[in-house]
Order: structure tokens, then C-alpha cells, then sequence
């Protein structure tokens, strides 16, 4: 007989996982059944296999998931997240587009987003980067700025907003994510190491998703591989209002109650964008996600 033991998912390789025991031990695991996927910063119910593996048989509720998805695909972020961290750099240039759509993304699913504006030492870009930011930082999101090759310096500005809450690690490759994880968390490789030794060598370990403790156990963060696309084609249309929240006043007094805001006469949200009170490119980003939705409904 085997027993059932409560555990956390740290890491996700394709259908089979790494979980954490209150222990600290670690078991490679698989999904008993063809059921939900789990994903990393699920808490499972483990039936306990030899000395190092497990069979997931139950998912707990979860507080939230962060997921993507297309017309061909869903791609799942993580489970049970309370922060979103969105890394910017001054250089390569970072796309508003993505980052509008991880902020609605963050919304819907009730995570607080913060954003990380990095490699501000590259100082002739930074007048440019934060020009980029304005309609978001209006919306009184947070942005530090911070050079992540400055460790202790970077450590500290950030550590104060991570503290006792499951964080996770979102940007497009070259922002820097790896540079501010090593910083973060200063013995990211040597944890990612013993995931391989209790996976047993031979064993195709390609982590996509991985989660650290910050050092104290004071909280999580959760690496992710950068992405290059953020389909929203799973929210309901009020979902994607939400994610525009400097729509909601003028909302509030447009003349139908089911104003889409696109086209419709007496709609306040277009005549503040008339009066720039609403930036161009939100509004743009908002049409084309109610757009693509259209197209996949
Ligand atoms: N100038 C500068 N370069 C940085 C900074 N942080 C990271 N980089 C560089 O940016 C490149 C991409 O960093 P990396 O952490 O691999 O980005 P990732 O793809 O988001 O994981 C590397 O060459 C880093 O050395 C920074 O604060 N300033
Ligand atoms: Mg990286
Ligand atoms: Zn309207």
C-alpha cells in the first residue's frame, strides 16, 4: 500500500513534473490518468512510488493559473500566483503589445503585476524606454528600474515587493530574466542540479518552468522561458475591459450598456481617446484583442 503525501510542483517537464515535499525532498512524478495537467505552483496529492517517484492523484483548487492561449494552443505559466513580474530592458527594445496583453493577462486572473525595467545603465536608451511606459505607469502599476548585473544593489530594491508571495518571472529573451534570477536567487544552478539528480541521469530533463525559493524561504519565484506571443483568446470580452482599466470611468457613462467601445455613438471611452485622455496604442492593443477573438469564437 502507498501512501498519499501533500506536495508543491517546482517544476514541469512536458506531461511529468517535480515535486517538493514538506520534507524538501524531491520526486519525479506523473499524472495518474489522462487528468487536468498540473502545473508548477500546483499543491498535489502525491501516492508515493519506490524512493523517488509518485503518482499525482488529485490537483488542489487552485487560487489562480496564468495561462495563454490560441487558436492551436494553450500554454499554462503557472498556478497560484500573487505577483507578476514583467521584465523590460532599456535595450533590446521590448515590445508594448506584449506587455499590454501580460497585463490583462495578470488581471483577469487576479495577479498584481509589477514591472521590472531593466539595464538602466545602458543610459541613452532610458529616456526612450520610459517614454514607452507612460500610458502604463498612469495606470499606477509599479516599475523599478534597476541593473540587474549590480546583484546586491538589484537584491535589494526588489526583495521588499517579493517578500512572502509566489512571484513569477515573465518577459521576452534578452531582458535580462536569468541575469535577475541569479541575483535573486543566488544558488538557482546548483537547485536546478539537484532536480536532475533526483530525476536520475539519463533522463530528458528540459525544464521549461521552475520554481526557487527566495532565500529565507521568504517567498517563491517562478523562472519561466521567455515568450514571443501572448494569445488571449480564452478571456470574455469583460475580461479584456478589465485589462484596460483606464477605460472604466468613460465606460461607466457610454450610451449603451453593451458598448464595445470600437465604433458605437455616445461611447465615452472613444471621445476620452479623442481627447487623449486614453492612449492610442491601448486602445489599438484592446481592438485587436477583442478582433482576434472574434476571429476564433
Ligand atoms: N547592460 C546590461 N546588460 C544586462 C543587464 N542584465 C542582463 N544583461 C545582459 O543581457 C543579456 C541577456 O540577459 P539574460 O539574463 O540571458 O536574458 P533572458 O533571455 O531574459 O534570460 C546578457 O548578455 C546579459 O549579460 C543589465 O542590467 N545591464
Ligand atoms: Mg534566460
Ligand atoms: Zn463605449
Amino acid at each position: 500500500m502507498s501512501s498519499i503525501t501533500c506536495g508543491l510542483v517546482i517544476a514541469a517537464h512536458g506531461r511529468h513534473y517535480t515535486v517538493e515535499f514538506s520534507d524538501g525532498s524531491l520526486r519525479h512524478c506523473f499524472p495518474r490518468g489522462k487528468k487536468g495537467q498540473a502545473a508548477v505552483g500546483d499543491r498535489v496529492q502525491v501516492s508515493l512510488q519506490g524512493e523517488a517517484e509518485g503518482a499525482i492523484e488529485r490537483i488542489e483548487p487552485r487560487r489562480n493559473l496564468l495561462y495563454r492561449s490560441d487558436e492551436m494552443r494553450t500554454k499554462v505559466f503557472a498556478a497560484n500566483v500573487d505577483q507578476l513580474l514583467i521584465v523590460l530592458a532599456v535595450a533590446p527594445p521590448f515590445s508594448v503589445d506584449l506587455l499590454g496583453r501580460a497585463l490583462v493577462g495578470a488581471w483577469s486572473a487576479d495577479i498584481r503585476p509589477l514591472i521590472i525595467l531593466n539595464k538602466i545603465d545602458l543610459v541613452d536608451g532610458l529616456a526612450q524606454a520610459r517614454a514607452q511606459l507612460s500610458d502604463i505607469d498612469r495606470l499606477g502599476v509599479p516599475i523599478i528600474e534597476l541593473c540587474a548585473h549590480h546583484k546586491e544593489a538589484a537584491r535589494d530594491k526588489l526583495l521588499p515587493y517579493l517578500h512572502g508571495q509566489a512571484n513569477l518571472l515573465l518577459g521576452q529573451s534578452g531582458m535580462g530574466k536569468s541575469t535577475l534570477l541569479n541575483a535573486l536567487v543566488p544558488d538557482a544552478l546548483a537547485a536546478t542540479r539537484e532536480i536532475s539528480t533526483a530525476l536520475g541521469t539519463g533522463k530528458h530533463t528540459t525544464t521549461s518552468t521552475r520554481l526557487y525559493h527566495l532565500p529565507d524561504g521568504n517567498g517563491d519565484l517562478i523562472d519561466s522561458p521567455g515568450f514571443q506571443a501572448f494569445g488571449l483568446s480564452h478571456l470574455s470580452d469583460s475580461d479584456i475591459e478589465r485589462g484596460f482599466p483606464e477605460f472604466a470611468e468613460h465606460a461607466a457613462h457610454c450610451r449603451f450598456y453593451n458598448c464595445t467601445h470600437l465604433h458605437e455613438p455616445g461611447c465615452q471611452v472613444l471621445q476620452a481617446l479623442d481627447h487623449a485622455q486614453i492612449g492610442q496604442e491601448r486602445h489599438a492593443l484592446y481592438a485587436r484583442i477583442l478582433q482576434e477573438r472574434g476571429r476564433n469564437k
